[in-house]
Order: C-alpha cells, then structure tokens, then sequence
C-alpha cells in the first residue's frame, strides 16, 4: 500500500499557538519509519505551505478567514497532487480547519468518498451559529452541500464549493456539540453516535453502524478525519479543547482497526495535536498515543500482522 504522508503545519483556525508543530513532532515521533514497518510503501511529500495573510479582519463573526481560506485552497491542491500518485493521503495537522482542504482535495479525486469524523466536536458551525469565531469549528459546514444557503461566501473562500452531502458524514465520540450544530445534526439527517451511544450500543455496534450508514453496500472511499480530542485526555492531554470522558485507548483502537479492515480509506486526518500544551509528559503522551493509532490506521493489528510476502523462515 502506498501512503503519503503531507504535513499541514497550521494553527490559524482556532485562537491557540502550538498546533503548526504537529507534523514536526508526529515526524520525530518515527510515524514515517513505523508505518513502513508495517510493510507500507510510504512516501513523506512534505509540508504544505501555509499562508498568512495581514489585517485578516474577522468576517460574520469567523477569525482569519483570508488566512485559513486561501490556505485551505494549497490544501486542496497538494492533497489532491498526493493522492493522484498514492494509495492513501496521510495529513499530519495542524488545526482541525484543515479538512477543509483535505475533504475537498480528495474528493476531487474521490467524488464518491465519505466522512467519518472521530471527534468530542461537531465542528459544523455556520459562522453565524459558532460562538467562538474559531474555523475550526466549522470546516464541515463549508463541505456539506444542503447547507449552501446558511453559509456566507467568507473572502479567502471564493474558490470553495460544498463536495459532499450531509447523509455522508457520519461522527463517533461526540460530548459538546453547540446548540447549532444539534439542529443542523438533526435537520438534514446526519449519523451521529455520541459517548452516550458508545455507552449505550458499545463501540463495535457503533462502528458497524456508522459505516453502514453512510455507505450500506460498503464500497465508497473513506475519508477518516480524527481529532485527538476524541480521545479522553488522560490519554491525548496536550490539545486545545480537551473535553473529558472521551474515548478510551482501546475503543480508539478499535475504530482505527475496523476502519483499516475495510481496505477503503483513501485519507486519515490527523488534527489538534498541539506539543506546546501541557508539560513534557502530556506531550510525550499526547504524541506516542497518537502514532499508536495512525499505526493501527494502516493495518498494525493487535491481533498481529506480518509485512506482505512474509513467511515463516
Ligand atoms: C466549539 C469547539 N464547538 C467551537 N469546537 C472545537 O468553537 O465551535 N472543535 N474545539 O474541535
Ligand atoms: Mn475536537
Ligand atoms: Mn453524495
Ligand atoms: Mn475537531
């Protein structure tokens, strides 16, 4: 299998410094050399250049949306660059606006793709629903085609046309959604399972559920976008909006694993990895839990694995 890694060192989608280092210390960490001991062909295609644009004045009430617009639209180009030549597009965020280039990068190769967003967040605010201004927050409400007419035309986002529909997006691990994004939820049908329903159905029922519902004949591509945040923060501590009772390792794990069994991911968003907050062992944490999961992502299996080709010598 052939991986691409893309670095995508951002951090102007929320109010917070530190999230531009994600990618540096995912890297550090060995995420290239452990998935190709995995077996993978992977290829690291660098970081995207990011922008930042002067007097980027806050638009309805979103912050830098000059800044996270226009670098969303070199997202776009890369991941779609990326994924012309590999397997699957492996983004190391960054903030989590970054899915707005890398959903619509790849979904200019894979229209056809869904979204499973594996988040404490919603992050389908209007720019009129958010509270926080923060983009990110709201990259799905860019994406989602039914809500075109809810969504203003921020300046930097000129470029950008919603590519997926709201029954294609399906979420896990939900705990603080805004009032807004409820009713969006609701309105137009998306699939969400909170920590209530992990609670409720177990994270196998909910897994199998959820990739039911967005794809029932399971043959569409899969764009898997993972906030750390779903995670509990016991385990990711070093993030911005850390959100407790989260997922645990292994309900994580299982996600990841089940996910990787369908041999249809086409790109995992790696987001909000922030090194800068907490101390040295939250950091250390928040990383080495992070790279345990990207490797389960791309078929490291509890259960064991071996390389292909590989037999007993
Ligand atoms: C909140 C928090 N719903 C907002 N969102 C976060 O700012 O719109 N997303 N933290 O990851
Ligand atoms: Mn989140
Ligand atoms: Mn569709
Ligand atoms: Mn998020």
């Amino acid at each position: 299998e052939r991986i691409g890694v893309l670095g995508i060192p951002f951090s102007k989608g929320q109010s917070r410094v530190g999230t531009e280092y994600g990618p540096e210390v995912l890297r550090n960490g060995g995420i290239v050399r452990k998935l190709q001991n995995l077996g993978c062909h992977v290829q690291d295609h660098g970081d995207v250049e990011v922008i930042q644009v002067e007097n980027d004045d806050p638009e309805e009430n979103a912050k830098n949306p000059r800044t996270v617009g226009l670098t969303s639209k070199l997202i776009a180009d890369k991941v779609e660059r990326v994924l012309r030549s590999e397997d699957i597009c492996l983004g190391l965020g960054g903030d989590h606006s970054m899915a707005i280039g890398t959903i619509a990068g790849n979904a200019r190769v894979e229209p056809d793709l869904v979204v499973l967003w594996i988040d404490a967040h919603a992050d389908i605010n209007t720019p009129m629903t958010s509270d926080s201004g923060n983009i990110h927050g709201m990259p799905l409400a860019f994406l989602v085609r039914e809500l075109e007419s809810y969504v203003p035309k921020l300046p930097g986002f000129e470029w950008l046309s919603p590519c997926i529909h709201a029954k294609d997006i399906a979420y896990i691990g939900l705990r603080d959604v805004d009032a807004g994004e409820r009713k969006i939820i609701e309105k137009f049908g998306i699939t969400a399972f909170s920590m209530q329903e992990v609670d409720k159905y177990g994270i196998n029922e909910v897994v199998e559920r959820a990739l039911r519902a967005v794809d029932p004949e399971g043959k569409r591509p899969i764009h898997l976008s993972f906030d750390v945040d779903a995670m509990d923060p016991t385990l990711t501590p070093s993030t911005g909006t850390p959100v407790i009772g989260g997922l645990s390792l292994r309900e994580t794990y299982y996600i990841a694993e089940e996910v990787a069994r369908t041999g249809r991911l086409s790109m995992v968003d790696v987001a909000e990895v922030n090194p800068l907050l907490g101390d040295e062992k939250d950091k250390k944490l928040t990383v080495d839990m992070t790279i345990s999961v990207i490797q389960r992502f791309f078929g490291n299996r509890r259960g064991g694995c071996y390389p292909p080709g590989y037999d007993i010598p």
